[in-house]
């Protein structure tokens, strides 16, 4: 088997004993792997060239964090760069238009637009407690319909009762006239597909659209077509009104490449992917999760973003101009014990940050746990703005009303309060130490007793 990115990478960077920038040269050669890996992972090609000319403009002259290889920096700009890239944040189905809003689904056959429409409908009138009519206007497949119609039942999800012999723009005329007159919020029209595009459908395709007006024209497509792929949603984009895009079975060993692909070509987010054949089996789309999957890159985003954070310049900057003025507060602190919290404990944080190891043992000695640090971000919690903001109004009766809010001892709020002020004071020791020991000294502030 082909070993995987990070490992390719790390080869081409274990040259270089120098850090600082990345050089136009490594990152080239960097890239020739990215682009296997893309290749691999079944992006299409034209798709391939364009993410890496742009992940190329991006990757020059870039930083090298420190405690982290240039190679892993290359794979977390890559892996960014493919998040933006499969559309960034998770969207939801579009049902804001007078009831009944009407999703069309259309793909090719076989690629899930039967099961996806259930799933869906599922989703739709269990949690969103929606009102959902389905319909089918597939008659050419023997049974189509009452497959939908089986589905129905085993939701409870009511479909259109079948009519023998209707033509599909008879079918959602009668959908849509039940749908208005008995008061549904939605209604599914699952269409027929095809084994190839071809033109005779298409035309049916565009008038159920100009018919129906549908809130959502969602694409279904197979994640294991691959190249395939980008023609299929090609066709469709040019013919209709595609708003939204369903990856069926991603439970297959695809990886991935075709959502990149569909995303590009057609420009429509990616909503859904469909994990199983079971109503159950359909999940919110997350661009990271088939991010990884195409770079099939383990840890490696993840030890980058945790060491980013640690030593992420912008917060140091703006924490060094808070410590200047005076200003460091409660609230401040709150958000250095969330940052704890986020790259996964404190455990983890020793392993990664060597300033941080070689506090272990003061660590050790000052009983400072994960539980410690969420005991002390409760107690920030249950105090008001104001005494966050100026923490030297906390009187004892105050202090006693925190204790009480955050389920803790006086004893617990007099310690937190001990360490603010400390870290205070040791934060404004740190101002010369520059940009980056800043955000770690204020952590280890945390360690001393
Ligand atoms: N493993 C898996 N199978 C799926 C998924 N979605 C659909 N299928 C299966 O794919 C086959 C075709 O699905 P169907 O909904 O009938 O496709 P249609 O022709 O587009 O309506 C069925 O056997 C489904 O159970 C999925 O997300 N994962
Ligand atoms: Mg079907």
């Amino acid at each position: 088997m082909f070993e995987n990115l990070s490992d390719r990478l790390t080869g081409i960077f274990n040259r270089l004993k120098k850090r600082g920038a990345l050089r136009e040269e490594d990152v080239t050669a960097a890239l020739r792997e990215v682009r296997i890996a893309l290749l691999e992972a079944d992006v299409a090609l034209p798709v391939v060239k364009d993410l890496v000319s742009q992940i190329r403009e991006k990757a020059i002259g870039q930083e090298v964090l420190q405690s982290v290889t240039p190679g892993q920096m290359v794979i977390k700009i890559v892996h960014d760069h493919l998040v933006e890239a499969l559309g960034g944040d998770t969207q939801d189905l579009n049902l804001n238009t007078t009831p009944p809003a009407v999703i069309m689904m259309v793909g090719l056959q076989g690629s899930g637009k039967t099961t996806t429409t259930a799933k869906l409908a599922r989703l739709l009138t269990g949690k969103s407690r929606k009102k959902v009519l389905m319909a089918s206007t597939d008659i050419y497949r023997p049974a189509a319909r009452e497959q939908l119609a089986t589905l129905g039942k085993q939701i409870s999800v009511e479909t259109l009762p079948i009519i023998e012999h209707e033509k599909p723009l008879e079918i959602i005329k009668r959908a849509h006239e039940k749908a208005r007159l008995e008061g549904f919020d939605v209604l599914f029209v699952d269409t027929a597909g095809r084994l190839h595009i071809d033109k005779e459908l298409m035309t049916e395709l565009e008038s159920l659209e100009s018919f129906l007006k549908p809130a959502e024209i969602m694409l279904v497509a197979d994640a294991m077509t691959g190249q395939d792929a980008v023609t299929v949603a090609g066709h469709f984009k040019d013919r209709l009104n595609l708003t939204g895009i369903t990856l069926t079975r991603i439970d297959g060993d695809a990886r991935g490449g075709a959502a990149l692909s569909m995303r590009s070509v057609t420009g429509c987010p990616i909503k859904f992917v469909g994990v199983g054949e079971q109503v159950d089996q359909l999940e919110v789309f997350h661009p990271e999760r088939i991010a990884g999957r195409i770079l099939d890159m383990g840890d490696v985003v993840s030890l980058v973003e945790k060491a980013a954070e640690t030593i992420d310049q912008e917060e140091a900057e703006a924490l060094s101009k808070k410590m200047q003025s005076g200003t460091f507060t409660l609230e401040d602190m709150e958000k250095q014990l969330l940052q704890v919290g986020k790259m996964g404990g404190l455990g983890s944080l020793m392993g990664m940050l060597p300033g941080i190891g070689r506090m272990k043992d003061k660590i050790n000695e000052a009983g400072l746990d994960d539980k410690m640090v969420s005991r002390q971000i409760a107690i920030i919690r249950s105090m008001t703005h104001q005494e966050r903001r100026n923490a030297k109004i906390l009187n004892a009766s105050r202090r006693r009303r925190i204790a009480m809010g955050s389920g803790t001892t006086v004893q617990d709020v007099n310690k937190l309060l001990k360490q603010f002020t400390e870290m205070s004071r040791v934060m404004k020791q740190m101002k010369k130490l520059g940009k980056k020991g800043l955000a770690r000294q204020g952590l280890g502030a945390l360690f001393r007793k």
